[in-house]
């Protein structure tokens, strides 16, 4: 068994659905000789996530809702236990209150929206950062994040999860430099628009995703499994080199200035 991460040991947070883009990242991950220990956001999801871990041979499930200190220290605990060291984190959560992803940016936002926002968001990738670094020590570890266009770029409705992602790219670039010294990179994937239960329920999502089939270079969306691949690429030593970096996903969506008109 040889793939370009034979070998590593791999924690995955964000695992909701077999549709989740860390779903996708796993899987690739997997298939390149990846061990992988999952967490799971409350009791409802954990069944789950068991059955997901168990298609990737992984027997470390542990709990995780990244907005209590005291959980994102036991899952460190609990890894250091059952593998005393730790190569990759794979940060795929973003959340803000319904209400803020609705409507007119300045009507729907709120202190609270804010906090919550950038808490879940954008601090949690921070904070399991402090907790792998120890284990990291002596490695060749990787971080990496999930973001999006709305970071960069005003986009209807997605509102302050925009503000959020701007942090959390801000995040990586400033892990990147605090954690560069201890050979840990730091990275995030900026992915088009996918189906996912993070997009459920979203007004019009259906019409971004035929905007994005229509104008894209590539003339279609992307899948979470090509986010996956190149996932099990940025975390793995063939990238030894890119760290603080921000690689679009995206069917070449994010370079352009203007669509080309339809006939
Ligand atoms: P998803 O719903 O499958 O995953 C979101 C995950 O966040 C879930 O596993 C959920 O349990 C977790 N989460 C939310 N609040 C949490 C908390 N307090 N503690 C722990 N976990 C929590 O959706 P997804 O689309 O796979 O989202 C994964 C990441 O990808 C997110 O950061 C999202 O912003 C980003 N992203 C998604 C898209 C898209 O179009 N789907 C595009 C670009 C980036
Ligand atoms: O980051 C996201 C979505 C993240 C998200 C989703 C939800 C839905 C459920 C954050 N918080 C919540 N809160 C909930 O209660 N994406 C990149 C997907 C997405 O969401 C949008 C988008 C896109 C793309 C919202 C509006 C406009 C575009």
């Amino acid at each position: 068994m040889n793939g370009l991460m034979h070998g590593k040991k791999v924690l995955i947070v964000g695992v909701a659905s077999p549709r989740s883009i860390a779903w996708g990242i796993a899987k690739a991950m997997h298939r390149e000789g990846a061990e992988l220990a999952f967490t799971y956001q409350n009791e409802k999801l954990k069944s789950r996530v068991d059955k997901i871990a168990e298609e990737c041979g992984s027997s470390i499930v542990l709990p995780c809702d990244v907005a209590s200190d005291a959980q994102i220290d036991a899952v460190f605990s609990a890894i250091k236990q059952q593998w005393g060291v730790l190569d990759g984190v794979v940060h795929a959560v973003g959340f803000a209150p319904r209400e803020q992803l609705e409507g007119n940016f300045v009507d729907a936002v709120t202190r609270e929206g804010f906090a919550i926002a950038h808490d879940i968001s954008a601090y949690s990738f921070a904070a399991l950062a402090k907790g792998a670094r120890p284990l990291m020590q002596g490695r060749n570890g990787a971080l990496l994040t999930l973001s999006y266009l709305g970071s960069v770029r005003a986009m209807p409705s997605y509102n302050v999860m925009g503000l959020a992602k701007a942090s959390l790219e801000a995040c990586t670039r400033y892990l990147a430099q605090s954690l560069g010294p201890e050979n840990i990179r730091v990275n995030a994937i900026s992915a088009g628009p996918i189906k996912t239960l993070a997009a459920a329920g979203i007004a019009r999502f259906r019409s971004m995703l035929d905007n994005v089939s229509r104008v894209a270079p590539l003339r279609r969306t992307i899948s979470a499994d090509e986010v996956g691949n190149v996932a099990a690429f940025l975390c793995s030593d063939y990238a030894s080199a890119i760290t603080g970096e921000i690689v679009n996903v995206d069917a070449g969506y994010n370079i352009l200035g203007m669509p080309e008109l339809e006939e």
